[in-house]
């Protein structure tokens, strides 16, 4: 297994719809790996195909924060919200291709969420809570579509000239 580069934005990458998944290959199955482990070592509850720059509809999650629970490491390919609560509820979120800048996204409270599993076998499920706002946030980023994009015009471009600064200073050490 390999730490993956997170790509940081502002970046194209992270701006385009990424294409379905067709099959399981060990390729697929080493990618999902890969950025299971990415995603604890950050650390982080998800992550999603492109931002690591693989352009395919694949996210992980695992958002047992418990240290004493046993972690649920959740495969999804293809993911689909087919039912979305009319209760919204508003979470402080973060990202990591957008690091140590949060901001209050509203978003139904409850969802659920078909998907096929790395054994290409349909699954669904309800999530609620940080669930709910982690699933909907990795499938946002399938679309490329960002947390920032739902603040108010002048902070998205705050953070985004932040980002711009931070790239130059990694680039330059
Ligand atoms: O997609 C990502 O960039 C991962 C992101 C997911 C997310 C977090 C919070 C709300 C919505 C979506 C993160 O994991 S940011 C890091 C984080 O929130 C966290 C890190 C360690 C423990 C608990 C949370
Ligand atoms: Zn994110």
């Amino acid at each position: 297994m390999a730490l993956l580069d997170i790509l940081i934005h502002p970046d194209p990458r992270l701006k385009k719809p990424a294409a379905p998944v067709q099959g399981v290959t060990p390729a697929l199955r080493s990618l999902a790996a890969d950025m299971l482990q990415t995603m604890y070592d950050a650390p982080g509850v998800g992550l999603a195909a492109p931002q690591v720059g693989a352009m395919q509809r694949l996210i992980v999650l695992d958002c047992v924060k418990d240290k004493g629970s046993a972690p649920r490491p959740i495969v999804m390919l293809n993911p689909v919200v087919t039912w979305a609560s009319d209760e919204r509820s508003v979470y402080e979120e973060g990202c990591l291709s957008i690091p140590e800048q949060y901001g209050e996204v509203e978003r139904p409270s409850a969802v659920e969420v078909c998907w096929h599993d790395l054994e290409m076998t349909q699954q669904a499920e309800r999530f609620d809570g940080l669930w709910a706002t982690c699933v909907q946030h990795e499938i946002d980023h399938l679309d490329g579509k960002l947390f920032i994009d739902y603040l108010r015009p002048l902070r998205r471009q705050m953070i985004t000239r932040k980002m711009v600064k931070l790239k130059r200073e990694r680039m330059r050490a």
